[in-house]
Parts: structure tokens; C-alpha cells; sequence
């Protein structure tokens, strides 16, 4: 797998690299870990961020295959803590392409001279609690061993790249490429065999792309999608100005909604309407194309009986765009709600498998018995292929916190103690490790949300949370057993009274072997969510148990 090999470390402060001890260590330079950065030195703490790419952006840093961009509209898809910066910056399509998404970044840490802080080119190895001064010992694998009274985890839902364990893949003679580790110069696929395994996001979002570049492409699919068009297009300056004069209310909106972006949303079950208003109605979101299409209806993720006619509509649509009818039917999703698995958004997507160049392969009618050095050898065929593309996705969720060594009280490990899935209070907490922080852990709404605005949501809330710790001259906050035990019980009660649990999805860690199958993140809702975290901030950090001392 190409890694990040340029080493660009940046010095440390020569003060506090000299102490080697800080208020908070930030684990992440992405979008969660900067604005930590930004809202810790406005409370005058000293922080350090630990970044293994070598620059800030997170996701955004690693995800640079062809079509790579946001699903989630620009407008939407922006911080909102500074009306200057959102007021400023220009988007210049609807939906972000991931190198402008990198440049916003860019920007924003530079314009708030994040870079100081941020150490690149280093990963966290380990972080151990310690129990007599109330700091986390942090080491790296630069070999950095520092302190700090907080360690806050900014390390992504969607970090940890998986490549399933195929058979024979360090005999294939031509070159692989997982999405999630792109190489930062890009590949020419011009004249290539190219072979693509996965149809989740990015491979839907990649295929269309490399299709139009190789000689010829081979996609090897598992679990057929659903995927709307996108309809991206340039911005519409119009709706930019009028939505920037409106941006507050717009953002407060946001916030308060059930996803983190304002989604027009009928409150009534699929079911209510006669056949042909909800046709209409999904005619319409899929002419609008993107996300919103599962606001359509109240219930279109909790009753199978509504879910289906949405799905259905969604197969019809596949049906007449692929002109094979077995090719289409095998790209028709089916087993699954739609929208229990992430939904996909597109541009050209099934079209595509009208090309000449491009075969599609059922793995579940010929399994992938392994990689050899020509190609991808199925139950039935050899692929010969000259690069491989990896669309296999994430240890999600989980992967990047537990692939760090730490370590709470008495020296327990986070590792045994997710071995049956994770336990979060609020997904911003965990019971045994004091003074841990999770932006966007498992057991918030995380990925089930716009992330940016949940990311902002956490990071205010654990900044207020330490400037509380500090304006009382408090050491240490843990969130208590019982109120660990009774959120995780509360998401997976609502988790369960969804649809969501039906599918084999990273949601529920299916797409790694010997995970636990567990619902990881929270679905009451981010306003409703939000509100929650409030009510335990103002009822003096309900759950927590908040001790004195530095
Ligand atoms: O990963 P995925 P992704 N043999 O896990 C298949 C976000 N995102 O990188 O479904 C054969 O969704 C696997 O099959 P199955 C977004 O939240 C956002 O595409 O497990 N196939 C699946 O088809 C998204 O959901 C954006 O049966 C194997 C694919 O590989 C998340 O990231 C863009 C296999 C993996 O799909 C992850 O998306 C991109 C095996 N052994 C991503 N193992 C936007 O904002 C796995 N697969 C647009």
C-alpha cells in the first residue's frame, strides 16, 4: 500500500518540548483535531496535535482517488464557529471535490495559525493513564514521550484502511492501491486492466472516473448499493449569497436537525400517501439528487413496509439506466433497507456498466479465491488485471482508537475492554478513563451525521467541559460506570428500533471478520442528541465523576 513517506516533522515549541508536558494532547489533525486545537487555545490551554499524515486534513488528507468529494453539500459541509471564515470562503460546486475540501483546511489552519501545534508525520503508539497525577503519558512512534492532563481522540470514524486478507496478494506483479491511502500524485490508469473490489462510496464514486482512463475495468461487487445521482454542479451564486445572509439561522438549524444538514422532511409514514404522491415525491428528491432522499418520508427507516416502496423505486431506476438486464440486476440491491447500509451518491454510476470496457463480477456467485500474480482469480475465471484498486473501506469507528495502545485505570486496556464492542457515555467518554476524550466516538451520531457539524458539537462541548474543570480547580472528570451502562443501553434501544440493524454494514463492524456485531452509532438524532449533552453539562456533568487536584 503507497504510504505517506515525505517526513515533514515541524518543530516543537522549544518551551514546551523542553517540559514535554501540556494541558491536552490532541490524537488528529483532520477537522475534529484542528478546531480542538483552535477552542483549547482560546481558553489559554497548551495543546499538541499528533498527525501521522504529513499535513492536516485527516479523511480529507488520505482520500484522494479519482471522484473523491464530499456527499454532503459544501454549503453544509463547512465549519460554522467563525462567521469571518464562512462568510469568506468560496465554494465553487455544490458538493466540495475532496483537493478543495484540502485547501479549506489548509486554509483554516493557516488562518488560524493552527500549524504551531500540530507535529505531522507522527503517530500516537500508546497513551497510559496515570493514576497519581492525573495525566496521560502519550508516546509516538517518532519516539516522543510526553504528558498531558487531557488526551483528546480527534482520530476519525473512517481512518483505518482495510484490505481484506485475500489470498496471494504479495504475488500480484502489478500495482494495488487501496482509496483510503491514494497516492498523493495520483495514478494513470490510461491503457491499464484495471480491477476495482468494493461498491461502497468511494468505489462508486471512483468507478465512473477510471472506467473513462483504462483500457478496461473489472469491478468485483459483493453487496450491490443504493446510490442517488448527486446532481453536482457549480455553485449557484444566488443561493450563496442568500444563504450566507442567512448563514446563523441557517447553521442553528443544522444543529438542531435530525442529520446536521437541513433536510426537507415530510412527517408522515410512506404508507399515507397514495401511490402515485409518494411516486412524485420520489421523483422529486431523485431529480434533486443527494441525501435528502430519505427525508421523503417519516418512517422510511423504521417500517419495512415503507422502506420497501422506496427501494423499490430506487430498483426501477437502476433497472432502466443499465441496458444488460442481468448486469442490472445484479447491481440491484436487495436483502437490505435501503439506507441501513450508507447510502451512495453518485455522478454516472450505473451508465457506466453500459460501457464497452467494464464487466461486472458477482463475488457471491464467484467468490475471489485469491489474488495471483496476473490478476484476481475468481471460483470461475482469472482477471488478468495491471492494477488493483481497493475500495474495501474502514475498521470503522473503532479501528483508529484501538489500533493505539491505551491504557486507563490500573492499567486496563481499551482493547479488552471494547472486546465485545465499544462503551462509550455519549460516545465522548469512556468509563476507566479519566481525562479521555472521543470527538465523534461510537455512540454518538458521528456518521450517521453531517460530521462537521457533530465534530463542532463535541469540541465545544468538551471545551466548555475543561474550562468548567478549570474555573473550579477540578483535575479530573470520568464518566461513572452505571451512566456508561445505561447510554450504551439507550443506543442500542433506539439503534434497534430501526431499520438500521438489518444490514451487514461497517455501521455494525460486518464488513471486518470477528468484529462484534454491534450498532455503533447513536440514531435519536443530533438535535436531539445535542440537547442531551447540554442537559448533562448543565446538570454539573450528570454521569461524570468530576474529582479536585491537577
Ligand atoms: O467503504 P465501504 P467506502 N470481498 O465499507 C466491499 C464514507 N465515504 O470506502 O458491502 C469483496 O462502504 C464491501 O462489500 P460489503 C461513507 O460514510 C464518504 O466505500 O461489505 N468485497 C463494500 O462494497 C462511506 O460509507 C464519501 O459486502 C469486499 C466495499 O468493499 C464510508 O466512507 C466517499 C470485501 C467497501 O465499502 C466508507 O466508504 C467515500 C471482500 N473481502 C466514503 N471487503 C463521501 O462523502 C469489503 N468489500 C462521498
Amino acid at each position: 500500500m503507497p504510504l505517506d513517506t515525505d517526513v515533514q516533522r515541524q518543530p516543537m515549541d522549544a518551551g514546551a518540548e523542553a517540559a514535554g508536558a501540556f494541558d491536552a494532547v490532541i490524537v488528529g489533525a483532520g477537522l475534529a483535531g484542528l478546531y480542538m486545537l483552535h477552542r483549547l487555545r482560546q481558553l489559554g490551554l497548551s495543546a499538541r496535535a499528533y498527525e501521522a499524515g504529513n499535513g492536516v486534513g485527516g479523511t480529507w488528507h488520505w482520500n484522494r482517488y479519482p471522484g473523491a468529494r464530499c456527499d454532503v453539500e459544501s454549503m453544509d459541509y463547512s465549519y460554522s464557529f467563525s462567521d469571518e471564515l464562512q462568510q469568506e470562503w468560496t465554494w465553487t460546486e455544490r458538493y466540495a471535490s475532496q483537493p478543495e475540501i484540502l485547501r479549506y483546511i489548509n486554509h483554516v489552519a493557516d488562518r488560524f495559525d493552527l500549524r504551531r501545534d500540530v507535529q505531522l508525520s507522527t503517530r500516537v503508539t500508546a497513551a497510559a493513564f496515570d493514576e497519581a497525577t492525573n495525566r496521560w503519558a502519550v508516546q509516538t512512534d517518532r519516539g516522543d514521550r510526553v504528558s498531558a492532563q487531557f488526551c483528546i481522540m480527534a482520530t476519525g470514524c473512517l481512518s483505518t484502511a482495510q484490505v481484506p486478507p485475500f489470498k496471494g496478494l504479495d504475488t500480484f506483479a502489478g500495482r494495488w492501491y487501496h482509496t483510503g491511502h491514494w497516492p498523493h500524485e495520483g495514478v494513470d490508469f490510461t491503457g491499464q486492466r484495471v480491477g476495482v473490489i468494493g461498491t461502497g462510496s468511494s468505489a462508486i464514486q471512483s468507478i465512473p472516473l477510471i472506467a473513462r482512463q483504462a483500457a478496461s475495468l473489472v469491478v468485483f461487487q459483493r453487496t450491490p448499493n443504493f446510490s442517488i445521482p448527486a446532481r453536482n454542479a457549480p455553485m449557484d451564486p444566488e443561493y450563496e449569497r442568500r444563504l450566507k445572509a442567512n448563514y446563523a439561522e441557517y447553521r442553528r438549524q443544522a444543529r438542531h436537525s435530525r442529520v446536521g444538514f437541513v433536510v426537507p422532511t415530510n412527517e408522515y409514514s410512506a404508507m399515507a400517501a397514495p401511490p402515485d404522491v409518494r411516486h412524485r415525491e420520489y421523483e422529486d428528491r431523485w431529480n434533486r439528487g443527494g441525501l435528502g432522499f430519505t427525508g421523503a418520508f417519516s418512517d422510511l427507516l423504521i417500517a419495512r413496509e415503507s422502506n420497501d416502496t422506496a427501494a423499490e423505486f430506487f430498483r426501477a431506476k437502476i433497472r432502466a439506466a443499465v441496458r444488460d438486464p442481468a448486469v442490472a440486476e445484479t447491481l440491484v440491491p436487495k436483502g437490505y433497507p435501503l439506507g441501513t447500509k450508507r447510502m451512495c451518491v453518485d455522478t454516472d454510476y450505473y451508465d457506466t456498466f453500459n460501457r464497452d470496457n467494464v464487466t461486472l463480477v458477482d463475488v457471491n456467485a464467484t467468490p475471489i479465491d485469491a489474488i495471483t500474480p496476473r490478476g484476481v482469480r475468481t471460483r470461475d475465471a482469472e482477471h488478468d488485471l495491471d492494477s488493483i484498486v481497493f475500495a474495501t473501506g474502514f475498521d470503522a469507528m473503532t479501528g483508529a482508537l484501538l489500533g493505539i495502545d491505551i491504557r486507563g485505570r490500573a492499567g486496563a486496556t481499551l482493547r479488552e475492554k471494547w472486546a465485545e464492542g465499544p462503551r462509550t457515555y455519549l460516545g465522548l467518554a469512556i468509563a476507566g478513563f479519566p481525562n479521555l476524550f472521543t470527538v465523534t466516538g461510537p455512540g454518538s451520531p458521528s456518521v450517521i451525521s453531517n460530521m462537521i457539524v457533530s465534530i463542532e458539537q463535541h469540541v465545544d462541548w468538551i471545551a466548555d467541559c475543561l474550562a468548567h474543570l478549570r474555573a473550579q480547580g477540578l483535575g479530573a472528570i470520568e464518566a461513572t460506570a452505571a451512566a456508561e451502562e445505561a447510554w450504551v443501553t439507550h443506543v442500542n434501544e433506539v439503534g434497534h428500533a430501526t431499520l438500521y440493524p438489518i444490514a451487514n454494514s461497517w455501521y455494525m463492524g460486518a464488513n471486518i471478520p470477528g468484529k462484534p456485531r454491534i450498532f455503533m452509532p447513536y440514531v435519536g438524532g443530533v438535535g436531539t442528541y445535542r440537547q442531551r449533552c447540554d442537559d448533562v453539562a448543565a446538570r454539573g456533568y450528570e454521569g461524570f465523576t468530576l474529582t479536585s487536584g491537577r
